[in-house]
């Protein structure tokens, strides 16, 4: 089991909201369409779809009326997807809060829920001692994974221009895992073929590690022949720079990563 419902969630999703649309959040928000957005309304929308029922009583399409209204535009080239846990802080330094690529944690509707647990008792009000972890519900069930799939599949259908999807290549089982996947369950088969000029493919080993799968492995060349299917070109990397260089910030000693001397002298 997981934590609970926070006895505040209420609180902290309307001040989330509030503070989201003054435009200090995600510096790169329309303020105009924020302003139509009225949180207390949004909590209503959000909270009908769980708040009462059994925690692995919702379904994603509970949330359905809840992520249209907290839906915002996002800037085409920006949508950044990922795969796997195990990459998630890189790719949240990596969008530098929304200022250089979107995650789903950055557009309103997932900044306002991420990080929390929370299920409804079964008796029409909230659990606050625990509710089901992760999966515990089956695959996309109960409260907290409805709703990111709901989410997860708006973001994917919102995205436009260039995407990127991050993976780590030493990732146990392979970078792009189909099973029980978000990534592929509601983005990747969500992806609007007209909307995406490119997908962005970066296979990331971090300093120290080596690599175990790369952009030629038969996971990621799995990744490659569905969005053949879907028509949409792709690039991938293998640690690209931009990538590599946010990652040598914890290893500047290291030999991969001492782009300069200290003299300042390129190395
Ligand atoms: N996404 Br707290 C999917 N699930 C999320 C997200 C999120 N942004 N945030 C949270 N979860 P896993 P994936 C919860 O590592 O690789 C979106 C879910 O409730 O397996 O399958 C992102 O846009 C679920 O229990 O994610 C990203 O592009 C678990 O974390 C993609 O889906 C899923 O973690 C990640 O999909």
């Amino acid at each position: 089991a997981a934590p609970g419902t926070p006895s505040a969630f209420r609180d902290i999703f309307i001040g989330r909201c509030e503070d989201y649309k003054l435009g200090g959040i995600n510096k790169l928000a329309d303020l105009s369409e924020l302003s139509s957005k009225n949180c207390s309304e949004l909590w209503e929308l959000f909270s009908v779809a769980w708040l009462g029922k059994e925690p692995c009583d919702v379904e994603p399409n509970d949330y359905k009326d809840f992520v249209e209204s907290a839906s915002i535009t996002i800037p085409k080239d920006m949508s950044n997807f990922w795969d796997g846990w195990d990459i998630y802080d890189t790719v949240r330094s990596y969008s530098r809060e929304g200022q250089r690529t979107w995650t789903l944690d950055y557009t309103l509707i997932g900044y306002l829920i991420n990080g929390f647990y929370f299920c409804g008792d079964g008796k029409g009000g909230v659990n606050t001692e625990s509710c089901p972890d992760d999966g515990e519900c089956g695959f996309a069930v109960g409260a907290v994974d409805a709703f990111w799939a709901e989410a997860s599949k708006h973001f994917s259908i919102s995205a436009e221009g260039l995407s990127r999807v991050f993976f780590n290549s030493s990732r146990p089982g392979g970078p792009f895992q189909t099973e029980e996947s978000f990534f592929s369950e509601f983005e990747l088969c969500n992806l609007t073929p007209e909307k995406i000029s490119l997908m962005d493919i970066y296979v990331l080993t971090d300093v120290r590690q080596s690599p175990q799968h790369d952009c030629d492995s038969v996971s990621i060349n799995n990744l490659k022949s569905i969005l053949d299917s879907k028509s949409i070109p792709y690039n991938c990397w293998d640690n690209p720079r931009d990538v590599f260089h946010q990652l040598c910030i914890d290893y500047d000693d290291h030999e991969d990563c001492t782009f300069l001397n200290d003299d300042g002298a390129v190395h």
